[in-house]
């Protein structure tokens, strides 16, 4: 039985024996003791192994982004171009989904008091967070993007500076370019490589953690809960429809002289795979054929643009990431200032590139950003039981993304000699 429906079925029973018990007892006795001891357990070592995987991930990620794109030294334009896409595009993605999650105010409406007694009751360590970040100046945020010790950073949770030490460790080990830092290089791609499958394997436990979560949280909330899951939902949904439909196509047609009909036409196999697959890198052989097949850009582009891009460009990630912090933020009544937003959409621009290209390969992310600004990582078990759609949605958009940013790349190359880039992509293995 395929994952995502297992993943429903979980959802499905998790919602509808929670519901029950908070109809029928909601104050019993015994019901606290079954979350307590069975539902919520099953649930944290669910979250916990979320946790573990984020900072080998997103480190091996982020240093395997930068060494791809190249030594801006020997860059050559694609790879200059590649770059400036990538920032740009993820930017617009995040900002859309900021705007959308403010407007629609997706979590509100809960009781205060259920929200403040599951913030409560969240994992201290996202409070304890929280806490040591209250009243942090605008100066000192960005000063904390640089870690005094990545090793602590890493121990600590904070995300936005091992992302910052692993950018710098990618473009040391890119200009270098010695044996050792190969070795390194080779090491660091084992590390990534492990990460996936351990993905592979914590995302397999999601129908339990879906479950158990669900009745946690069904069963202290009753059926509201659902209004707001329903509305989170239609707000990635819409988010993502306005970049997909609206922001590429503009894009591409100022950009790559292409029209949206030539573009959806062309891009369509690749899109289906995409979600049918909710895996970037499962796309990437069909989203190769495709771009060079169906929409007409040079290989020496496609083979450069789509393989960074299934790792590194991710709009449809970065615009979910946004919303999903932020719709649990006003879930649980976690206030969230204009400076702590914008540190959000860093987060997410950076996110989308240290997200994985595998089902389920963003959640690693989420959990650590949400502890970060003490956000109860639990929200995660409510967001779980409609990932999997959500997951096939966005890894659309982050495919039609690669796709749309080669068109215009190799609109832009047209005339071009090869670059020195070229030289560094290995001929596809007909
Ligand atoms: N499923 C991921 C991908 O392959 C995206 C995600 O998890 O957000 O693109």
């Amino acid at each position: 039985m395929p994952l995502h429906t297992k993943m429903l079925i979980g959802f499905v029973i998790g919602t509808a024996a929670g519901l029950a018990a908070n109809f029928l007892v909601a104050e019993a006795g015994w019901l606290d003791a079954l979350i307590t001891y069975v539902a919520d357990p099953v649930g944290q070592i669910f979250l916990r192994l979320l946790f573990m995987l984020v900072i080998p991930l997103v480190f091996s990620a982020l240093v395997l982004g930068v060494v791809e794109i190249g030594d801006p030294a020997s860059l050559g334009r694609i790879g200059v171009k590649t770059l400036v896409w990538i920032v740009a595009v993820t930017t617009i993605a995040v900002t859309i989904g900021l705007l959308a999650v403010n407007l629609f105010q997706p979590g509100q409406g809960i009781d205060p008091q259920i929200a403040q007694t599951l913030l409560a009751q969240s994992s201290d360590r996202a409070t304890e967070i929280a806490g040591a970040r209250e009243g942090v100046s605008g100066v000192q945020v960005l000063l904390n993007i640089v870690p005094r010790n990545p090793v602590q950073a890493a121990a600590q949770g904070d995300l936005i500076a091992v992302m910052f030490f692993a950018l710098m460790f990618g473009i040391a080990a890119t200009v270098l370019r010695t044996p050792g830092t190969r070795s390194f290089v080779g090491a660091v791609q084992g590390i990534y490589d492990i990460c996936l499958k351990l993905i592979g394997w914590v995302i397999a436990l999601a129908p339990y953690a879906v479950a158990a979560l669900l009745f946690s949280i069904t069963a202290r909330l009753g059926v509201d809960v659902l209004v707001q899951l329903a509305r989170f939902v239609g707000t990635v949904i819409a988010a993502l429809g306005v970049h997909f439909f609206i922001v590429i196509p503009i894009l591409l047609w100022i950009f790559g002289r292409m029209t949206p009909l030539a573009f959806f036409r062309g891009a369509q196999p690749a899109l289906l795979t995409a979600f049918s697959t909710s895996s970037s890198s499962a796309t990437l052989p069909t989203t190769l054929k495709v771009t060079e097949e169906n929409l007409g850009v040079p290989r020496r582009v496609a083979r450069f643009v789509c393989t960074l891009g299934a790792t590194a460009n991710m709009n449809g990630t970065a615009l979910f990431e946004g919303i999903t912090v932020l719709f649990l933020a006003q879930f649980f009544g976690v206030e969230l200032g204009m400076g702590q937003q914008a540190l959000i959409l860093l987060l997410c621009i950076l996110g989308g590139i240290g997200a994985a290209g595998v089902p389920g390969g963003s959640l690693p992310v989420i959990a650590m950003i949400l502890v970060m600004f003490g956000i109860p990582p639990e929200g995660i078990g409510l967001i779980l039981g409609v990932d999997r759609l959500l997951d096939m949605c966005r890894t659309v958009v982050n495919i039609g993304g690669d796709m749309a940013g080669s068109v215009v790349i190799g609109r832009s190359e047209a005339g071009h000699e090869a670059t020195t880039v070229d030289a560094a992509v290995p001929a596809q293995a007909d």
